[in-house]
Parts: structure tokens; C-alpha cells; sequence
């Protein structure tokens, strides 16, 4: 029987285990990538390992998402982010050189390889027909360490693309028409894997917005074949030599397909507050806008700047709309003036940004109070702009443009003809913004400022747990629920004991206090639970108050992983009718829950306050009971060495 291009990459990579979907394997990791946000924290593990250099065959740490420096503390983070990759080997892309995911799309990705990201947008580089994957930061220091990457084996699903897309409708509204159809818990457990003649009809950019949004599928991965349109953007790149063409053997068996042509998609628009949220445009066209930006690591390549560019041409930008660029990378932005696309933005009065996060990740940016805020970012999870009560609208680089012109939601077909977007066979590359890895850095002394506090430590799991129901959440939370983000909590990423003050913060501003006061505690949650960002800050931040358990319906990827990482017990209801009975503040016991761990079994018995019981789950790997036996990831390899 054929495999599928997934199947092939892991096949390469496959260290431990079976390729039986749902099943634990380990594989090989080629390339690393951090950002700032994570990347402190997985460098600080990744010393604790004592090695002396990465074992990958490239890794890069990125800065992009703290550029707000209002005190000293990101800007030490990033003395210190560069002065650990001079030590340990790794390439190192500075401030304003451009988002993690769209310059290594540029420099970095190349088919058939295999990337590990401490970000949950990772998947982009899966445009450039790699297995690109996000995940923790201490799973991305085990990969620069040389350890496997250790995940259950994903369903492909396969995606079959025909026709071409029709004027104004872009990638972005492949993707939203993707998550309106399977909403963000569509793609878990599961790599997106693309296929069919229109494939060929989408440039390399345009895949990786695709294999971006992915992500907020639930999805573990999305891969695209490498074909002459790979070649092509990797020659534009001066990297015709990693290029390599794959694809999917004609008979290779998907475990579902989903269909769709293009030339039948029209423009979409994701509503508040969630990415799945989707509509036509013109079923919401004409609500007023005040601000709108392109940007974000899923639409801020040079096509999208020139799409705005070249429409904004013969027409001009409302007076009540602040319409914002924020160009994807450096290379974006010098290729922009060099075709005249920076220009003509200016002209038209757009506010140009430097490259990075900004406000995706509430780093500026935020909206005025009771407007709409259209963007081409990848969430609008509540209040993740900043601005509370907000109302984010997310949507292609064509429906943003078309807005601000227009001053409300307008559907980009209402303009008229479509430009004609003519990119340049070869892109400037220019990689001084990118500091390659030293020969030998054995000497190079590491610079930590005053706010970069040594990583917690954590005991093992006790024989017996006994906690209290701290909170009870609905479904589908997100990591920024439980570790929010923005310019006031992002610069605590290095510090734990500060940045643990905020943990459920906007749900409950008391959580921290109470946890304090009530350790162990657990948390109750439902479906797919832990969704979004990658923060293993999420699960950290939560076991430095004490939280030792979360009971939920069922659990996004990554959050799971970093639970297990820093040893809290991730279990499901076996029924999920359960769940309406346990109320908040209730005390539950779990008597023999260490035994249960280390003996392999499947469910254990939980006993509420009253004397009755109840099961939960326990979906776990060998590996991961022993990993949450001795408390974190990090105690449990500090005693295999
Ligand atoms: C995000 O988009 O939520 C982030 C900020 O990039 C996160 C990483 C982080 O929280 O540092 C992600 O997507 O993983
Ligand atoms: Fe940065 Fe936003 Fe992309 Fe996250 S989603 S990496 S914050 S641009």
C-alpha cells in the first residue's frame, strides 16, 4: 500500500514505535525553532541538560514577539537569547529581522525535513513540503538536545484541491472555509495534508497561510507536496539546493478526504471571538471598522503588502480607519521598497510597523473601545488584542484592504477588477539580520539580567492525591485564558514566580491567590481543552501554585504534552456526564493514583466528599506515566542520565 507524504517524513524519522494512528512514536527532529516569548524558558532547560552544543542539524532562536521593550526586561531577554545561541550553536534572528515563521519559510525550510517549534504556529514552514510541528519548550529543548520528538501518531487526513480561486478570494479563505466546516477541534490529532491539482495553482507563501491556520484547526501538522512551485519560491530564495520533490504515492490511503474547489469559495471572515467563528463576508459587510492590519505570521508576505498596495492604488484609505502594516520580515519589508509596494503603502497612509508579533499577541496595537478590529492575524481569542470586550474580525489581506477603503466590512468583490500581483523571480536576500552559529562557542559567557529566575523545581507524584476543584471551565479554552499574554505579562516569560500571579487572570482575578491558599487544587474543564498557543507557561505557571490535575472532556495536543512536561495529571471523564455533577470548591480524592501510573492502568476511580465515585481516563504512554511519576520531564531525564 502507498503512504502519504506525512507517512513518508515520519517513516525517515521514525525512531520508536509503529506507524498506527493513535499510537506513540518518536521521532527524529532536524531543525529547531524558539521565539522569545518561549524561547528563554526552553533555553534555560535546555541548560539544565548540561550538553554543550545543539545536536540538531539547524536550530535558530528567533525574537519577535517581545519588541515592546518598556523596561529592561525584554531587552535583557534578548542579550540573553543571543548570547546562548553564540554559546550553544545556534542561529540567532534578531529584533525587527521578522516573525519566526515567515523568515524561516524564507532562509530555513526545505523539504522533506523534519521542524520542531516552541510556538504553535510552527506548521507554516508545511507550506515548504516539511513536517513542521509546535510544541512546548522543554519538548524543543529535548529535540536540541538530540532526543526524539514524542507524539502519538497522526491521522492524515487528506484535502483535495481543484480549480483555482476566483479574483479577490485568496489562501486565507481556503482556510477559513476549512475551519468553518470542522471548527477548532476539527484537526486534532490529525496532520492536514494537501493534494490535487489545485495545489499547483498556490504559490509557497499562499500554502504556508494555509498550513499556518492549521493550527487553529487543532491540527498536529499540515503538509503540502514539493513540486516546481517549491522549486521555484526556493530558487526566488537562492536555496534551489534544498529543494527536493515529494509527494504522496498515488495509492496512498488517507484516513478521510475532504474536498474542495476553489473556484466555488468566496471571501470569508472569522466573527468574534474565535477563529472558527466563520461567515461570508457579505453576510456581516457594512459594520463599521476602526482599525485595520495586515500582518501576523499568517498574511504578512510581500504578496499580501502588494495586494494592499496595488488596490489602495487609485483609491484611498477611510478618514475613521487606522489601517496598519505589519510586514512579515525584513526581507518583506526591503523587497516592499524595492518595488515600490512600501511607497505606495506610505502614500496611501498606511502606519508602517516593524516586523514582528506587535499586536497579534497584544504587544501595542489595541483597538478603542466598542469598535471593530479587522485583521489578517490567526486569533481573536477574548481580549487577546488587549482591549477588553473587544471585537476582532479576522480575515484575507483582500477583505482588510477592501474594509479600510470603504470604512466597514465590504466584501473585496465590490471593488471592481482585481490587480494583477507581479512578484519578482528573485527576491534581495539579505541575512544580515541573522547571526550564524559559531564554530566553537565554549567560551562565550551567557548575559542574564536581573528579571531571568532559575527554573522551579517540582516533587513527584505523591501515592495519593487529594485537591480541590479550584475552577470549573466550559469548552474549548485556550492557553490565553489560562496564561494570558499582552505588554504587561509577556516581559515575565523568564520569571515563574511572577508571571504565575496571572494565571487565569481575566476568568477568576483571585485564581492565584486561591491556589496558594488551597494547594493541590484541580482544574475542571470540557472539550478541548488547552487549544491555541503553544505556552508551556500554561501548564508551568499553573504547577508553581500547586495545580497537580486537570479532569476535562478531552485535550488539545500541545497543552496535554505540557501538562504531562511539568507533571500535572491530564485525565478525561470516561463519562462525560460527569462532568455536570462536580461543582467548583468540591474536594476530590484519588486514592493509589501513583500505583495507577507506574502499573499502566487505563482509568482510576476519583471520590468526591459524599463517598460516591467516578472514573476518569488516563490516555497515556509508558514513557509519559513515568515522566509524571517523578514530576516533570526534567527530573525524570536528569535520572535516566
Ligand atoms: C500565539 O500566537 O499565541 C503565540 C504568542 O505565538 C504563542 C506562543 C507564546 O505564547 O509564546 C503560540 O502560538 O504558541
Ligand atoms: Fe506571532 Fe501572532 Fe504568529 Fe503567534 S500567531 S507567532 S503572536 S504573529
Amino acid at each position: 500500500m502507498g503512504l502519504t507524504l506525512t507517512e513518508k517524513i515520519i517513516k525517515e524519522h521514525l525512531i520508536e514505535g509503529e506507524m498506527t494512528p493513535g499510537k506513540p512514536i518518536g521521532i527524529r527532529i532536524d531543525q529547531t525553532l524558539t521565539q522569545d516569548a518561549t524561547g528563554t524558558m526552553a533555553y534555560l532547560e535546555f541548560e539544565a541538560t548540561g550538553l554543550d552544543r545543539v545536536k540538531t542539524e539547524l536550530s535558530v532562536s528567533y525574537v519577535d514577539h517581545n519588541l515592546l521593550q518598556s523596561d529592561f526586561r525584554n531587552a535583557d531577554d534578548h542579550r540573553f537569547l543571543q548570547s546562548i545561541a553564540a554559546r550553544y550553536g545556534l542561529y540567532f534572528s534578531k529584533p525587527g529581522n521578522g516573525i519566526c515563521h515567515q523568515v524561516h519559510l524564507e532562509r530555513f525550510a526545505a523539504p522533506g525535513k523534519t521542524l520542531l517549534g516552541s510556538d504553535s504556529h510552527t506548521p507554516t514552514a508545511g507550506g515548504c513540503g516539511m513536517l513542521a510541528m509546535g510544541a512546548g519548550g522543554l519538548d524543543v529543548a529535548m529535540a536540541m538536545a538530540g532526543q526524539p520528538f514524542f507524539l502519538n501518531m497522526p491521522k492524515v487526513v487528506g484535502v483535495l484541491l481543484k480549480g483555482s480561486l476566483s479574483p479577490w478570494v485568496s489562501a486565507r479563505d481556503v482556510i477559513l472555509e476549512l475551519l468553518r466546516r470542522l471548527t477548532v477541534k476539527g484537526g486534532v490529532g490529525k496532520v492536514m495534508e494537501y493534494l490535487g491539482p489545485g495545489v499547483a495553482t498556490l504559490s509557497v507563501p499562499d500554502r504556508a497561510t494555509i498550513a499556518n491556520l492549521g493550527t487553529e484547526l487543532g491540527a498536529t501538522g499540515t503538509v503540502f507536496p514539493s513540486d516546481g512551485v517549491t522549486r521555484q519560491f526556493l530558487a526566488a530564495q537562492a536555496r534551489e539546493a534544498d529543494w527536493q520533490p515529494m509527494e504522496a504515492d498515488p495509492d496512498a490511503q488517507y484516513s478521510e478526504m475532504i474536498e474542495i474547489d476553489l473556484s466555488t469559495l468566496e471571501p470569508m471572515i472569522a466573527c468574534p471571538s474565535s477563529p472558527d467563528n466563520v461567515v461570508p463576508v457579505r453576510e456581516v459587510a457594512g459594520r463599521p471598522v476602526s482599525q485595520v492590519i495586515i500582518g501576523s505570521c499568517a498574511n504578512s508576505s510581500l504578496r499580501d503588502l502588494m495586494l494592499a498596495a496595488k488596490t489602495l492604488e487609485t483609491r484611498e484609505i477611510s478618514p475613521d480607519v487606522s489601517f496598519e502594516i505589519n510586514p512579515g520580515s525584513r526581507q518583506v519589508l526591503e523587497n516592499g521598497d524595492e518595488t515600490g509596494v512600501l511607497k505606495a503603502l506610505i502614500h496611501a497612509g498606511a502606519r508602517i510597523h516593524q516586523s514582528g508579533c506587535l499586536g497579534c499577541i497584544g504587544m501595542g496595537q489595541a483597538p478603542a473601545t466598542n469598535t471593530i478590529s479587522l485583521r489578517t492575524f490567526t486569533r481573536n481569542f477574548p481580549g487577546r488584542s488587549g482591549t477588553k470586550n473587544d471585537q476582532v474580525y479576522l480575515c484575507s489581506p483582500e477583505t482588510a484592504v477592501a474594509s479600510a477603503i470603504q470604512g466597514r466590512i465590504t466584501d473585496p468583490r465590490d471593488l471592481g477588477a482585481a490587480p494583477d500581483l507581479e512578484m519578482p523571480g528573485k527576491f534581495i536576500i539579505n541575512d544580515n539580520g541573522i547571526i550564524p552559529p559559531l564554530e566553537d562557542g565554549s567560551g562565550v559567557e551567557i548575559i542574564r539580567g536581573p528579571n531571568i529566575k532559575p527554573l522551579p523545581k517540582f516533587d513527584p507524584m505523591p501515592d495519593d492525591l487529594d485537591g480541590v476543584v479550584l475552577l470549573k471551565l466550559e469548552d474549548n479554552i485556550t492557553t490565553d485564558h489560562i496564561m494570558p499574554a499582552g505588554s504587561k505579562i509577556l516581559p515575565l516569560r523568564s520569571n515563574v514566580p511572577a508571571i504565575s500571579e496571572y494565571v487565569f487572570s481575566q476568568i477568576d482575578p483571585e485564581f492565584s491567590k486561591r491556589a496558594k491558599e488551597t494547594s493541590p487544587s484541580i482544574i475542571v474543564g470540557g472539550e478541548n481543552y488547552g487549544q491555541g498557543s503553544s505556552r508551556e507557561h500554561a501548564a508551568l505557571a499553573p504547577r508553581y501554585l500547586g495545580v497537580r490535575a486537570k479532569l476535562v472532556k478531552s485535550f488539545a495536543r500541545i497543552h496535554k504534552a505540557n501538562l504531562i512536561n511539568f507533571g500535572i495529571l491530564p485525565m478525561t471523564f470516561a463519562d462525560a456526564s460527569d462532568y455536570d455533577t462536580i461543582s467548583q470548591g468540591e474536594k476530590l480524592s484519588i486514592p493509589g493514583i501513583r500505583q495507577a501510573l507506574l502499573g499502566g492502568a487505563d482509568t482510576v476511580t476519583i471520590r468526591r466528599q459524599d463517598g460516591s465515585t467516578f472514573q476518569a481516563r488516563l490516555e497515556l504512554s509508558e514513557r509519559e506515566r513515568q515522566i509524571l511519576a517523578s514530576g516533570s520531564l526534567l527530573n525524570w531525564v536528569k535520572a535516566q542520565l
